[in-house]
């Protein structure tokens, strides 16, 4: 099904300083949220095999934007600003962590929620707080456990299993996945490519309306002269 969504295609498409400066809705959505230096931009240089689409930095709160990106016209992602920087003053922590929830409850388009956290430091005050609003929304959240090249294996995995036992026994295991992601070793780009797959999948009714735009100059399939094999 992944195959389908041609994640090498996004472009940027444009920057907005809150919810209300957002593009239109229309289409499907999925934002990358976490706290800053989390390495978002990263995962989405990473999912797009496009290096610097999403702009990285060693300075954490680099994105102080919310950044859109396009795979095509009904299919968007989102690098949503780093939360909890600490050098941040705190009027202005609360006052993004509001935008964020408003995202979340008011953007229709979006249909899931990517939550990273870096591997050595997860479910910290904020994830928590973006993981339980979420739920309460029942969006669905697909964590990535990252920078998971900094931890040898069997830490690693311990981690993962340890955040899968505590989703299910708050019985939220079905509406909330998790995995380990690391950009540098490209580590579980499969499996989130694979959930990205479900989430941005349109309706099939779209995709067929979307074949019926095809324009006058596009080469249709041959099926006048050559019999197919099966035909033959
Ligand atoms: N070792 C390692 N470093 C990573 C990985 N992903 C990101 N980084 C590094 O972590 C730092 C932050 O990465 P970004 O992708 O900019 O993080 P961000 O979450 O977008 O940060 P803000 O925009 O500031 O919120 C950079 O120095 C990255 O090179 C990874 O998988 N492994
Ligand atoms: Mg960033």
């Amino acid at each position: 099904m992944s195959d389908y969504i041609k994640f090498n295609e996004a472009v940027y498409t444009q920057s907005a300083p809150s919810i209300r400066e957002c593009p239109p809705e229309g289409g499907l959505e999925v934002a990358f949220a976490g706290r800053s230096n989390a390495g978002k931009s990263s995962a989405i240089n990473t999912l797009t095999g496009i290096t610097g689409l999403a702009r990285t930095s060693k300075t954490p709160g680099r994105t102080q934007l919310i950044n859109f990106f396009s795979i095509s016209e009904k299919q968007h992602l989102v690098d949503l600003p780093g939360y909890g920087y600490a050098k941040v003053p705190k009027s202005m922590k609360e006052a993004w962590q509001r935008n964020l929830t408003e995202y979340l409850q008011k953007r229709e388009s979006l249909v899931g929620l990517v939550l990273m956290m870096d591997i050595r430091r997860p479910m910290q005050d904020f994830d928590t707080m973006m993981l339980n609003s979420a739920i309460d929304l029942e969006m669905p959240v697909h964590i990535l456990l990252t920078k998971a090249d900094k931890l040898k294996k069997g830490p690693a995995n311990s981690t993962l299993i340890k955040l899968k036992q505590h989703l299910e026994e708050s019985q939220v295991d079905d509406l909330v996945t998790v995995q380990l992601f690391s950009s540098l070793k490209k580590t579980g780009l499969g499996e989130l490519k694979t959930r990205l797959g479900r989430w941005l999948t349109l309706p099939k009714e779209e995709i067929e309306t979307d074949a019926d735009e095809m324009q006058p100059n596009e080469i249709e399939p041959n099926e006048s002269d050559t019999p197919k094999t099966d035909e033959i």
